[in-house]
């Protein structure tokens, strides 16, 4: 598949980088590794997100190459810049957000480099998935090291770390493989250096994210006879709070350290009205199965969508669904 990819790399001179909205550390990580790899072989490259990095990641833009997307004019030039628009850690075009209809526009092929789980390809040209990959940040490790040699310069190091880190939780998933550590080995013998990189990531918090904590833990809502723990946000927790929805980094976990959780929820209101959730699995449940009735994806412990309706509605589905797909597979 790398290979493949390569190939198509090379048939491209102005390549255009994006990722879901609402970036992670997979898909900033990835894409400025990605980047780096690009520009030694001499393409021009731009990076764009939608709406921004979000601040504990902004660290790792060593060189300010991130553009944050400001859909109120740039539609028409950012579809006609590039030759290639590659989506990276996301395998639906409308997981692009508001980059979504330049997406649709734009005449470059248009491809993914992902590790979601995805039915049949649909709305772009070219796939490079790769499911059995923990990060997005890998396969371009992959693609990266046999072709510039080791070391890696300092600043894609960090990127890939922090792509490695970003999905595995600190290696604690269990999608932590045996070559993930090899990779993070290789990239701290390189110069990364793994507590300053958590420090960068973890240890950012505002104290309006730790009221919102506070708001969310007080109406946490166990069902599924103890097995499913959910945590949901109003529009006006967030205000009250004087929190942003960057605040919500990492809140889905912290039902899943219950004793006896087998599936945790986070749900909120999101910025266009309807109901974000995100699901994560201990290790049986398949929360994909329920997030992709909604449309939405992700992997099989780890998934999100989107759903219509009021704060109340969401839950009380999501805990019917959740509770009937814990049954299933489960006991
Ligand atoms: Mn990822």
């Amino acid at each position: 598949m790398l290979d493949r990819f390569a190939s198509f790399l090379d048939l491209h001179t102005r390549i255009l980088l994006t990722t879901h909205e609402n970036p992670d550390g997979d898909g900033v990580g990835a894409m400025l590794g990605l980047a780096r790899y690009l520009k030694t072989q001499g393409k021009d490259v731009r990076i764009v997100v939608y709406p921004h990095v979000p601040d504990n990641l902004a660290w790792m833009d060593t060189e300010a190459w991130i553009e944050a997307y400001a859909p109120e004019g740039a539609p028409a030039e950012l579809a006609a810049w590039p030759d290639a628009w590659i989506m990276v850690d996301a395998s639906e075009p409308k997981r692009l957000g508001k980059l979504h209809a330049a997406f649709e526009a734009t005449k470059a092929v248009r491809a993914t480099l992902d590790h979601h789980i995805k039915d049949a390809p649909q709305g772009y040209d070219v796939e490079f998935t790769d499911a059995t990959a923990t990060a997005s940040g890998e396969l371009v490790y992959d693609l990266a090291v046999p072709r510039m040699g080791l070391p890696l310069p300092k600043a894609m190091a960090d990127a890939l770390y922090v792509s490695l880190v970003s999905d595995t939780g600190n290696f604690r998933h269990s999608n932590t493989t045996p070559k993930v550590l090899r990779m993070a080995a290789q990239l701290v013998e390189q110069g990364v250096e793994p507590a300053r990189v958590y420090q960068n990531l973890y240890h950012q918090d505002r104290p309006e994210r730790y009221k919102l904590m506070g708001r969310a833990l007080e109406g946490l809502r166990m069902s599924a006879g103890g097995r499913f723990g959910l945590l949901a946000i109003s529009k006006g927790d967030l205000e009250g709070a004087g929190a942003e929805y960057d605040d919500l980094d990492g809140f889905v976990d912290l039902p899943l350290k219950l004793k006896g959780v087998e599936v945790a929820g986070l749900m909120y209101e999101n910025r266009e009205g309807l109901i974000k959730v995100s699901l994560r699995s201990r290790e049986r449940v398949n929360v994909n199965a329920v997030c992709r009735r909604h449309g939405g994806g992700g992997h099989r412990l780890a998934s999100g969508c989107k759903v219509e309706g009021t704060l109340a509605q969401a839950m009380a589905t999501l805990e019917a669904e959740v509770t009937a797909q814990i049954d299933l597979d489960c006991c």
